[in-house]
């Protein structure tokens, strides 16, 4: 779907229809799990997250990610329990003093909540603990995601029973995409790209780095994304070269090249989008020189993606290995260094309702995954970091590049900068 489709949409009000997970999905993927408990007489007990954990002041409310991937609930302090063949879901009791803060939250004894939740059995809170002896009864292993609050929580609550990480079993279909995870994905790439024509468009000597930052979120903001996916990263001369820098408050020379990994994150899937353009308008010779090598580096991984490939540093399958090959091969640093020692970070990383969605390295790639490749150089020497990060769909013989929209090519990126109203 485009920018404009979705424009089109939201503007007769089908936002929510156009794009969102149908609730017989959610149902379909708690199946998947349930087939599993089944086989080896798992329960499942997975805790939404509690306004204590994510809900400070500085932040809204944001639900646990392998949780909102089996129950699309985006409520605080809610459990789900998981049997191979019945599914609850806990929420806290109501109370009229916390609806006057936060609106009013649904409640176990709603009369509809049955169709809001789409789970089968809700119950209020304090039944859980009870259910789940129940349910233990005939159960031989107890599943959870680990985390220090949560697993405490429940080892408290079952004693010496082994307590098994849920991870190796949610994150393999956390990590292939549906069609409508698609889209929605895309919609977040869709305006993220809007906003980094914006940054282009913007962009001069003088302004200040946070300048730019503003125009961006302001972009995604707009479009209706709840936040940015990750802190957004504007480094320009020097700080380009700094990884994840992110303080943003240096004001730009016309000299410098400027570094944006920015992207929102929007109906709770991120995108991750990184370009590198001079703030003049127009790359120096030495900037351009880089850039071509960095551009062909990440062109050689892009080509080489498809199912049974490895995001891995090492082995023949590793497309990191592929980038770093093109560095060494081609160009040099000012000490005549082959370049892929310059490239301080990994290839790439998986993404979906998190920027560094679940994924190992060493997993091979299948079909449906979403991937970055996102090679970079950084030459503290020179000022000057270059990071090219597209974002790909592993297809079944190969991948495409979602991120095509925004262009990277170095003379593309000129002409546009050219065209910019002064
Ligand atoms: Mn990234």
């Amino acid at each position: 779907m485009t920018a404009r489709m979705l424009a089109i949409l939201c503007a007769m009000g089908g936002w929510s229809a156009a794009i969102s997970v149908p609730a017989d999905e959610y149902r379909a993927r708690r199946a998947k799990v349930q087939t599993r408990l089944a086989e080896d007489h798992g329960v499942l007990v997975l805790y939404g997250d509690t306004e204590d954990e994510r809900g400070n002041l500085r932040s809204r409310f944001f639900q646990e990610p392998s949780f909102y991937y089996l129950t699309g609930w985006v409520e605080p302090g809610a459990v789900l329990l998981l049997t191979e063949d019945d599914e609850y879901l806990f929420l806290p009791a109501r109370s009229e003093i916390r609806d006057t803060y936060t609106g009013r939250r649904a409640g176990a004894e709603d009369a509809n909540i049955k169709s809001v939740s789409g789970i089968r059995t809700v119950l209020p809170a304090s039944k859980f603990e009870i259910t789940l002896f129940q349910r233990l009864e005939s159960a031989k292993k107890i599943y959870a995601l680990l985390n220090i609050n949560r697993t405490s929580k429940l080892k408290k609550l079952v004693g010496a029973r082994p307590i098994e990480n849920f991870a190796p079993l949610v994150f393999p279909l956390r990590q292939v995409k549906s069609k409508s995870e698609l889209a929605m994905i895309q919609h977040s790439i869709d305006v993220s790209v809007d906003a980094h024509r914006a940054a282009w468009a913007r962009a001069a000597s003088g302004l200040f780095e946070y300048q730019i930052g503003a125009t961006m979120v302001s972009v995604y903001s707009e479009a209706g994304c709840e936040r940015s996916a990750y802190p957004p990263i504007i480094g320009s001369g020097p700080n380009s070269t700094v990884l994840h820098y992110n303080r943003n408050d240096r004001r730009m020379d016309s000299g410098d090249v400027l570094l944006m990994d920015v992207a929102g994150e929007c109906s709770m899937y991120a995108a991750d989008i990184t370009r590198t353009i001079p703030v003049s308008g127009k790359f120096s010779k030495r900037q351009r020189e880089l850039y071509d090598v960095l551009l062909g580096a990440q062109e050689a991984a892009i080509a080489a993606v498809k199912p049974g490939m490895l995001l891995a540093r090492e082995g023949e399958k590793s497309l990191f290995k592929i980038a770093v090959d093109y560095l060494n091969a081609h160009g040099k640093s000012l000490r005549g260094e082959p370049l892929g020692k310059f490239m301080t970070h990994g290839i790439g990383h998986h993404v979906g309702l998190e920027v560094h969605d679940p994924g190992l390295p060493q997993m091979p790639l299948e079909a449906g995954n979403v991937i970055t490749i996102e090679p970079g150089i950084y030459l503290p020497e020179e000022g000057i970091g270059i990071r090219i990060e597209d974002m790909l769909l592993v297809t079944a013989d190969g991948a495409r590049v979602l991120t095509g929209a925004l262009p990277k090519e170095p003379d593309a990126i000129e002409k546009i900068l050219h065209a910019r109203k002064r």
